[in-house]
């Protein structure tokens, strides 16, 4: 039987649900019958509701499922949360197999799930498509694992690396198709960041549920820039400064510890995760917040425009002291390319990102 591709149609039913299930992870589900043609699919589809595998299982009369298989990019759930756990109905429903992803990265799930399987006699195999499936559910290992929020960036650069011409004209270095790339991969993340330079600069909208503003002079104007026009929005600035009084609801400030003359990103990332309960975080800004978020990023997604400014006065998209060495260079892994004809994108993640757990 053929489970990588069924496992990447559970990877694909589990994308349906980006941006609607944080902090649940992403999961699909497909079940075979006893003849193992498939007879239904499901996907968790908003949080709180029901998981991917009572999503399929459900949709099927009682004995239907009897002696077949289910494929899951995630082992079911062991526990009783806001539904009775997965496992137990795929125990009631007669299933002989299951085969999973990866494990659940979750601590009152792990390896519990597949016990209670195993323990009713059920077959079950691992690790179909593991590195697919780690990777679409990276924010929920890296919350899980090491109670961090994750870390991703997002830049579109000339060919030389460069975001602006020296005159800081930037708008419009990718094509149509790019920038609606974009609006996918915000939709991913819980919020996404960007400095007061780039709220001044571009005067973005930059949609999005929930936005974070680095202002530490509180200098972008809190009534006229179009990115607090809507949304939740934080904004993060020197804890000596006083916030104004009188500002939209949407307005939140947070008084922020500065670091060598600079908020401090450790601060805002921990403030956010801990006390927001936001675990993913796009940053979206120019090369000096790019620069000193590079050492807490996980991911980059980075458009390539095949144009050229030349000398050096562009700007840079990573604006830090650069290093002497090419060994001790930030170094990251591709882990896709893509076209968005003219342009092209590459996702790369630090070579650990999503380390076994
Ligand atoms: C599954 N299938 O579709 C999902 C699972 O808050 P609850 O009750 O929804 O439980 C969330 C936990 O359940 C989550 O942390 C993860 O361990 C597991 N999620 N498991 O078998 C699913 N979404
Ligand atoms: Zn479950």
């Amino acid at each position: 039987m053929d489970y990588e591709n069924l496992m990447k149609k559970c990877i694909e039913l589990a994308g349906k649900a980006e941006g609607a299930v944080s902090p649940n992870p992403l999961v699909g589900c497909v079940v075979l019958n006893s003849d193992e043609k498939i007879i239904s699919e499901g996907y968790h589809k908003k949080y709180g509701e029901n998981h991917a595998e009572r999503d399929a299982l459900l949709k099927l009369s009682e004995d239907e499922a009897r002696g077949g298989t289910l494929i899951v990019n995630l082992e079911p759930c062991s526990h009783f949360g806001k539904t009775p756990p997965c496992a137990d109905l795929i125990i009631e429903k007669g299933l002989k197999k299951v085969v999973i992803g990866m494990k659940d990265p979750n601590p009152i799930v792990s390896g519990r799930g597949l016990e209670k399987l195993k323990n009713a006699g059920i077959e079950v195999i691992e690790g179909v498509l593991e590195e697919d499936c780690r990777r679409l559910n990276e924010v929920f290992i890296k919350d899980m694992t090491e109670n961090k929020i994750f870390v991703a960036i997002k830049t579109a650069t000339t060919l030389d690396g460069k975001i602006a011409t020296a005159s800081g004209s930037s708008k419009w270095i990718t094509s149509d198709g790019a920038r609606a790339e974009v609006l996918n991969i915000r939709n991913r993340y819980d919020c996404i960041l960007t400095s007061s330079s780039t709220v001044i600069a571009d005067n973005p909208t930059m949609r999005h549920k929930t936005k974070v503003v680095l202002d530490r002079t509180l200098k972008t104007d809190f009534k006229t820039a179009n990115i607090y026009k809507e949304g939740r929005i934080f904004v993060f600035y020197d804890e000596k400064l006083v916030a104004p009084l009188e500002h939209a609801k949407n307005l939140n400030f947070i008084p922020c510890p500065i670091e060598n003359g600079r908020l401090d990103l450790e601060y805002v990332f921990e403030k956010l995760y801990l006390e927001e309960g936001i675990k993913s975080v796009l940053i979206e800004a120019g090369g000096r917040l790019n620069g000193s978020a590079l050492k807490f990023a996980d991911k980059i997604y980075h458009f390539f425009a095949p144009k050229i400014l030349g000398d050096n006065s562009g700007k840079s998209c990573y604006d830090f002291r650069q290093v002497e060495d090419i060994s001790d260079a930030e170094n990251f892994r591709i882990v896709s390319a893509k076209t968005f004809s003219p342009d092209i994108m590459l996702e790369l993640v630090k070579s650990d990102s999503v380390k076994k757990f």
